[in-house]
C-alpha cells in the first residue's frame, strides 16, 4: 500500500515539473575541444560520449580532411575527459573555455540597439516584421511566399525578388539548424543587398535572377535557440518513444535516407533522421514546394555554419560523385577565390560533401540534385573554424556577409559561364 502512495506521489510530481516550462539551459564553464583523431577506435568512442551523455555535445563531426572534431564538455566531466583522452592518446586543444561567456557577450550587443541591422542577431519576430517593411517598401520587384507550417504551427515564410518573369532562379534555404545564427543574419543582409545596392555587380544579381530566399527554415527551432537552449540543432516534433525532442531536418529527405551512416536512428542524436524520411512538417513541406516551382529555378543553396567550406553533392557517399563534379570544383575555385581575395584572407575549402567533410545523407541539396535534377547545388558553411563556433560574435557578421557576397557573384558567374543558368 505504501509503494502505491510513494509511486502516486512520484507521478505527480513528474507531471508537474513537465507543466512548468524548462528553465533556459546555461553553459557555465562549459568548454570546447579540438580533438585529433588517429583511428576508428578513438572516433567511436568519442563519438559514443557525444550521444550517450547530455553533458558532452559534438559541435563538428569528424572530417578526413583535418582529421579533427570538436566537442563541447561540461565542467563537471572536465577532469574524466581529460583523463579518457590520455588513455587512449588523443591530443586535444582548448577552443573555448567557456560556451556561457560567449553567449553572455552575444546577449549584451543584443541589447545595442532596437532597429534592425547586422550589428547584431535578431529574433524570429524581429526578422518576420523586417521582412514585411521591405516587402512593403518593395512591393513592385517582391513577393511574400510561405513554404508552410512547422510543428509547432508557424509559418515558414520567404521573399522572392524578381525584376521581370522568367529569370533563372536561385533557392536559397537558411538556418536549418537552429543555432547557426549568422546564417539568417547573412540571408537578411542578403535580400537587402539584392535591393538597395548600387554597385554593378549588385544590381546585376538582382535584376538578372529570380532569387527565392527562406531566411529561417527551421523556425521552431530557431525560436527555441532564443528561448531556451542557445545550441539546439534540430526541429522540435516530439517522439513517441524516446524523451527526446526533434529531427536532424538535413537529415530528413528521401534521398540516400539513413544510407552509410549518414544519419542516426537515435532520437537523441543531434543527426539522428526521423522516423522515416518527411517524417517532419519543415521537410514534407520544403520538399513540395521546391516540387511546386521546379522548374522555375536552377540553382540550390543551403546556408550554414560552421567551417568555412563549401560543400557539393553527394554527401551520401565518399565513393560516387556526380557526373558534373568537375564543374562545380570549377565552381567551388571560383567561389573560395573571391573570397580569399577581400581584405580579410579568409579560407574556404571546397569539395563533395563526404570527401572533403562527412557522410551525410538525406540532406536537402542532395535532394534537390538527385530528385529534382538541379545540378548546381552547394552547402555554405560560414565562418568561423571554431574560436567561438556557432556563437559567432556579432561584429563578424558584415565580415561574413561581405565574404557571402564576394563568393556569390563568383559562383553565379561560373555557374553561368559554365552554362547551368
Ligand atoms: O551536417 C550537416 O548537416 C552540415 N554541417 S553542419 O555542421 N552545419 O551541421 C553539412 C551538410 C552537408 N550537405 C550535404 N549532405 N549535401
Ligand atoms: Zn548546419
Amino acid at each position: 500500500m505504501r509503494l502505491i502512495w510513494v509511486l502516486a506521489t512520484l507521478v505527480v510530481l513528474a507531471s508537474a515539473g513537465s507543466l512548468k516550462d524548462p528553465p533556459t539551459v546555461r553553459y557555465d564553464n562549459y568548454s570546447v575541444y579540438q580533438l585529433s583523431i588517429k583511428n576508428k577506435i578513438q572516433l567511436s568512442l568519442i563519438n559514443k560520449l557525444g550521444e550517450l551523455s547530455q553533458k558532452y555535445n559534438i559541435w563538428k563531426d569528424y572530417d578526413d580532411h583535418t582529421k579533427q572534431m570538436h566537442i563541447m564538455v561540461s565542467p563537471s566531466e572536465s577532469t574524466r575527459f581529460q583523463l579518457l583522452l590520455k588513455f587512449v592518446g588523443i591530443s586535444s586543444q582548448l577552443l573555448i573555455d567557456n560556451v556561457q561567456k560567449l553567449i553572455d557577450d552575444e546577449k549584451i550587443s543584443n541589447r545595442d540597439s532596437g532597429t534592425f541591422g547586422w550589428k547584431r542577431y535578431h529574433e524570429l519576430a524581429e526578422i518576420e516584421a523586417w521582412l514585411d517593411e521591405i516587402l512593403a517598401t518593395f512591393p513592385s520587384v517582391t513577393e511574400s511566399f510561405s513554404i508552410g507550417q512547422s510543428y509547432e504551427g508557424r509559418n515558414i515564410r520567404g521573399i522572392k525578388i524578381s525584376h521581370g518573369s522568367n529569370k533563372p532562379g536561385i533557392f536559397i534555404e537558411s538556418n536549418i539548424h537552429a543555432r547557426e545564427w549568422i546564417t539568417s543574419a547573412s540571408a537578411t543582409w542578403f535580400i537587402n543587398e539584392l535591393l538597395t545596392s548600387q554597385t554593378t555587380e549588385v544590381r546585376n544579381l538582382a535584376e538578372n535572377y529570380d532569387w527565392y530566399i527562406v531566411p529561417v527554415f527551421n523556425v521552431d527551432g530557431f525560436e527555441y535557440s532564443h528561448r531556451q537552449n542557445r545550441l539546439w540543432r534540430k526541429t522540435r516534433q516530439p517522439h513517441a518513444t524516446s524523451s527526446c525532442i526533434g529531427v536532424d531536418g538535413n537529415r530528413n529527405f528521401n534521398s540516400h535516407w539513413m544510407e552509410n551512416n549518414g544519419a542516426s536512428s537515435d532520437p537523441c542524436s543531434e543527426t539522428f533522421a526521423g522516423e522515416s524520411p518527411w517524417s517532419e512538417p519543415e521537410s514534407k513541406a520544403l520538399s513540395e514546394y521546391l516540387t511546386s516551382i521546379k522548374d522555375k529555378f536552377s540553382v540550390y543553396l543551403s546556408f550554414h555554419s560552421y567551417g568555412q567550406w563549401l560543400l557539393s553533392p553527394y554527401g551520401h557517399s565518399e565513393v560516387e560523385y556526380p557526373e558534373n563534379y568537375d564543374d562545380l570544383q570549377e565552381i567551388g575555385a571560383a567561389f573560395a577565390g573571391a573570397i580569399k581575395n577581400l581584405v580579410y584572407g579568409t579560407d574556404y575549402v571546397y569539395g563533395s560533401t563526404a570527401s572533403v567533410l562527412y557522410v551525410a545523407s538525406g540532406s536537402s541539396v542532395d535532394w534537390v540534385f538527385n530528385e529534382l535534377d538541379k545540378k548546381v547545388g552547394f552547402t555554405i558553411e560560414f565562418r568561423d573554424k571554431g574560436n567561438f563556433g556557432f556563437v559567432l560574435p556579432p561584429a563578424q557578421i558584415l565580415p561574413n556577409c561581405d565574404e557571402l557576397m564576394a563568393g556569390m557573384v563568383a559562383l553565379i558567374d561560373k555557374t553561368n559561364q559554365l552554362g547551368y543558368i
